[in-house]
């Protein structure tokens, strides 16, 4: 069975380790949002790539669900001494390697697929990881600017999300240079051969969101001839992790599991889970012409995540 996944960072690649674990045969292709992806100290930094490749790979720093396990900081520690920042984003020695490898590939002229393809011979992640795009996207986030009265600034989505914990109102998420973007090579081939798609439990704004913001991949999603089936990252009208009710008020869209259903639509999704406790969300998603069930929806460990896949793959082949 060939399975298409969406993926951010830590939704995506932990409903990926459950899923592999569902059906080990399947053969699995992950595009990957880079529109979190960032410069800094002269290294281009692919977190939700990096994240998806580690967790599957054994290289994850499991608790916190981003960067690696056993990490040290002196570079971090170093740079802070000759005042070179930003000191609010931790890259770790250990991920300083990767972005390193990255960076030196990129400018020897490989494309980013390329280098994630050659990232991933080393942490053998079981499943084929495409990044959405090679062109450059980076997401930012309109807020408001306190130098300027009543006038409104974009910062990077990082900054939005580590540097002020979305703590700030944004405005609006722009995934810069998505306009101009290209699938990646393999992106729209994996797509069009694919059983099944899933969107894991993923940020549908910044994440999946930014994936469909690529011209051609949301064509490509909705007159696909597999069947389309998503997971509620929102449990009980809130986030299970992270902030995603902050961006989901930028697009308009209320925190609850019904209403990302509907944003994303009937044009792309032919079914959606919503955990149990959201069971009275069903008629509404239904109503939109969305075959939705409420299963378990905590990824609490491997098994429970991979009941929760094994449930997304059942309500595929009942819209099939
Ligand atoms: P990020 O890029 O690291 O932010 O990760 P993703 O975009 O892939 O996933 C983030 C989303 O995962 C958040 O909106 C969370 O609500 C959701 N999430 C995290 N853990 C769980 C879980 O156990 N169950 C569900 N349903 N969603 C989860
Ligand atoms: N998230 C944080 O909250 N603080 C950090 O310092 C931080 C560093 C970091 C370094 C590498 C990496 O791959 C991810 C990192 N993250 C950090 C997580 C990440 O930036 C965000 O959670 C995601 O981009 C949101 O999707
Ligand atoms: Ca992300």
């Amino acid at each position: 069975m060939r399975i298409v996944v969406l993926a951010g960072g830590i939704g995506g690649a932990r409903f990926l380790r459950g899923l592999k674990s569902a059906v080990p045969e399947a053969d699995i292709t992950v595009i990957g949002n880079t529109g979190d992806d960032i410069h800094l100290f002269g290294l281009k930094v692919c977190p939700d790539l990096d994240t998806v490749m580690y967790t599957l790979g054994g290289g994850i720093h499991e608790e916190q669900g981003w960067g690696r396990s056993g990490e040290t900081f002196a570079v971090k520690e170093e740079l802070a001494a000759y005042g070179v920042g930003p000191e609010w984003f931790g890259l770790g020695d250990r991920d300083f390697a990767t972005h390193i490898v990255r960076t030196q590939m990129i400018s020897a002229g490989y494309p980013l697929s390329a280098v994630t393809e050659a990232l991933c011979e080393r942490w053998r992640p079981g499943v084929r990881l495409l990044p959405m795009s090679d062109d450059r996207v980076e997401t930012h986030v309109l807020i408001d600017d306190p130098d300027a009265d009543g006038g409104r600034k974009a910062v990077h989505f990082q900054e939005y999300w580590v540097r002020l914990r979305a703590q700030v109102p944004a405005h609006a998420v722009v995934p810069v240079g998505a306009e101009q973007a290209k699938p990646a090579p393999g992106v729209l081939e994996a797509i069009a051969d694919a059983d099944v798609i899933l969107f894991p439990p993923s940020n549908p704004v910044v994440s999946v969101g930014t994936v469909l913001a690529v011209p051609g991949i949301r064509e490509a999603v909705a007159g696909a001839a597999a069947p389309v089936v998503g997971l509620s990252p929102i449990v009980g009208a809130a986030p299970v992790r992270g902030m995603a009710d902050k961006v989901l008020a930028a697009v308009g869209v209320e925190s609850t599991a019904g209403a990302v259903a509907r944003h994303y639509g009937a044009d792309l999704l032919d079914g959606w889970l919503v955990d149990t406790v959201d069971a009275d969300e069903t008629a509404g998603v239904e109503a939109a012409g969305i075959r939705c069930r409420a299963v378990p929806l905590m990824m609490t460990d491997i098994e429970a995540t991979a009941r929760m896949a094994a449930e997304a793959l059942a309500l595929a082949e009942e819209v099939r």
